[in-house]
């Protein structure tokens, strides 16, 4: 599948030859055959074009040197057009005939191309005998049964278009959290190694740890004098799909994954959460989805400002602005003024008569503030909190002893119980809860939970570890748990007996259809239930949202939460997970805060899958210091002693 963004021909930033290289040259080659494609041209012509790229791309030699040798037309599969292409490209930065062929293709079409499953071919047929020329004519066109009545059609096709439609839908908007710092933090890298940038860091939502990010701020501090070569430096980074425009302080860019380097660790999902957003196609659109992003280039005695305005939020910002002008001063992205006397000055200007700040502390110094860690600046109590000198002494991904809800190879996890221990004990931690699947999940029709035989079996190996490490007075021991499913009446999987055998029970929905298709009383009426049942410990996932995939089923978790509270008072123990795999981060950061009010204790879980998914409870840390919690509110801050025993004498 190709993306989206970028179909243009590109043009050049050298002010030498060689203007383009191998890869913009083969990027190039290969929209040509699909653009004379959507063109309806000769077969023979798009063939020329898509062997000369894959050509392109297994040679070897410097495609410069090979240019200037005129040795061009010796490789096998170019032909003396194309090399004569490539040779005018190469030398004089221009790209002919190729122009005219850009321009022509309607660009709808092109847009069309993003939908995982749609090739050029089927586009053309649509385009040549229903009209259709943007997704939305498509989408309606299948919705009418239109494309199904087309020769080599069918509904079954038609079907997948819409559901190919729904899919690219979804990744147009936000990306996940986790996607957003891959990008973030390898731009902000890039740009802070350009000589000439005192300092560059990453802003905006990806700063504040939102779960999902609309675009991305960098701020760079740079001198004056040094603003041309800087620009120039960044638009030369290679990983931008596309420059939206290119001023005096303000870069706007598309972002494309050739960023960062493609062995960087992504997050996974489990293949059945996979599968239920649209499996192989989900997976090719996110590696090939792009991220917006802005560059604001400031000097660097304002930088600070300039930081703290673009972290924002809005709202954050609305705040403090009012909080100035309370105290006789305005705040702006360029610093922080007295009202009074400032005449027509404007913008930097004005600046230079302001309170300097060498750092965002000192902002809020000005203000007679604490300072306030980005993640929670979301207007949500922190202004008052901060005036008053009682913000909370957030969680640090150190404090985390272990976690509680992960997978083995006894269900869906790609590795063993000592597998997942040896990770957790370099991870440093004290302990690691086992909750594999119960017996009931299963995935397009494959059963994936744990036998009841088998969680006897579990518990005996389990039992083993734990004396070993004992023995030899290692601190660690692993919690055996179970993921034990909730089915759609309230009620647990597996017998009382095997859930009795257990340290804690997680309990989660995962057949969300009929959740999702119920009424939010019924649903919240039937999750307390679940939560009453005396071996209930933990409550996974509690919304079942994916974040970019799909909504979360119906659900009051406010009296959800009041419910668990009650119950902690009677000293029964009911915890409510932060799930922090960044496709979940549920339960949500919103609600953090109303669960501690309630005295409602906090697991996060990554829900590891592998080894590399206990590193994700880094993500889940992040949301729960967005949800003002402390060490005190968060079970894995406790010892491998502790937690045992608080789960087993929280059970009654
Ligand atoms: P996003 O990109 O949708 O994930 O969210 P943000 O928070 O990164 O928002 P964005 O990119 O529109 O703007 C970055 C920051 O700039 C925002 O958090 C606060 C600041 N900002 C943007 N527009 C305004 C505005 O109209 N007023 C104020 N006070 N601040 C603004
Ligand atoms: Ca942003
Ligand atoms: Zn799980």
């Amino acid at each position: 599948m190709v993306s989206v963004h970028g179909w243009a021909l590109p043009r050049s930033r050298r002010k030498e030859p060689p203007f383009f290289t191998k890869s913009q040259i083969i990027s190039v080659l290969e929209q040509v055959g699909t653009l004379l494609q959507l063109d309806g041209a000769n077969p023979f012509r798009v063939r020329a074009y898509e062997n000369a790229s894959r050509s392109l791309s297994a040679h070897e030699e410097d495609l410069w040197e090979t240019v200037n040798d005129g040795l061009l037309i010796d490789i096998k599969g170019i032909g003396k057009g194309i090399a004569g292409l490539i040779e005018e490209a190469m030398k004089e930065g221009s790209w002919g005939g190729l122009n005219s062929l850009y321009e022509k293709v309607p660009k709808g079409l092109i847009e069309m191309l993003g939908i995982p499953g749609l090739g050029p071919k089927r586009i053309k047929q649509f385009y040549d005998e229903l009209g259709i020329e943007s997704i939305a004519e498509l989408r309606s066109a299948a919705e009418d049964g239109a494309l199904s009545k087309l020769p080599r059609m069918g509904k079954k096709m038609e079907e997948r278009i819409i559901e190919g439609i729904e899919l690219l839908a979804r990744f147009t908007g936000r990306r996940r959290l986790d996607i957003g710092l891959l990008y973030g933090e390898a731009f902000e890298g890039r740009i802070s190694s350009i000589s000439g940038v005192q300092r560059a860091q990453l802003a905006g939502s990806a700063r504040r740890r939102k779960e999902s990010i609309g675009d991305l701020d960098i701020v760079a501090a740079v001198e004056k004098k040094n603003l041309e070569e800087v620009t120039e430096a960044i638009l030369a980074i290679p990983g931008i799909a596309e420059v939206k425009g290119a001023g005096d302080s303000k870069i706007s860019l598309i972002l494309e994954s050739t960023l960062f380097d493609e062995t960087s660790s992504r997050s996974m999902i489990d293949g059945g959460v996979l599968a239920a957003l649209g499996g192989e196609a989900w997976e090719e659109l996110e590696s090939n989805s792009t991220i917006d992003a802005q560059v604001r280039l400031v000097p660097p005695h304002v930088f600070a400002y300039t930081m703290a305005y673009f972290t924002g939020s809005k709202e954050h910002n609305v705040r403090m602005r009012q909080r100035a002008l309370d105290m006789g001063l305005r705040l702006n992205e360029f610093g922080l003024f007295p009202l009074e006397g400032l005449g027509d000055m404007k913008g930097l200007e004005a600046a230079a008569n302001g309170m300097p700040a060498a750092n965002e502390k000192e902002i809020y110094q000005h203000l007679k503030m604490d300072w306030v860690t980005p993640e929670m600046r979301e207007d949500m109590g922190e202004i008052e909190a901060a005036s008053a000198g009682t913000l909370p002494n957030l969680l640090e991904s150190e404090d985390i002893k272990g976690a509680l809800h992960n997978h083995t190879t006894a269900s869906d996890g790609a590795a063993s119980l000592t597998e997942m221990a040896d990770a957790a004990i370099s991870l440093g931690w004290e302990f690691l809860g086992i909750a594999d699947h119960s017996e009931v999940l299963n995935i397009g029709g494959r059963s994936i939970g744990v036998p009841q035989d088998l969680v006897f079996e579990q518990g005996k190996e389990i039992r083993k570890l734990n004396e070993n490490w004992q023995d030899s007075e290692t601190n660690f021991r692993i919690l055996h748990g179970s993921e034990c499913d909730i089915l759609a009446d309230g009620k647990l999987d597996y017998p009382e007996n095997v859930r009795r055998e257990l340290t804690h029970v997680v309990g989660s929905v995962h057949a969300l259809g009929s959740w999702k298709n119920r009424d939010e009383f019924e649903n919240t009426e039937n999750l307390i239930k679940a939560i009453e049942d005396p071996t209930f410990t933990i409550l996974g996932h509690p919304t079942g949202r994916i974040i970019g995939g799909r909504d979360g089923f119906p659900v009051d978790m406010h009296a959800v939460l009041r419910r668990m509270g009650e119950l902690n008072s009677e000293g029964i123990l009911k915890a409510c997970e932060i799930n922090a795999s960044p496709y979940r981060l549920d339960l949500d950061w919103r609600l953090c805060k109303y669960a501690k009010s309630q005295g409602v204790p906090i697991v996060i879980n990554p829900d590891a899958h592998s080894t590399q998914g206990l590193k994700d409870v880094w993500f889940g840390v992040q949301i729960a210091r967005k949800g003002w919690l402390e060490a005190n509110d968060v079970l894995n801050c406790l010892s491998g002693h502790e937690i045992e025993s608080r789960m087993l004498e929280g059970r009654k």
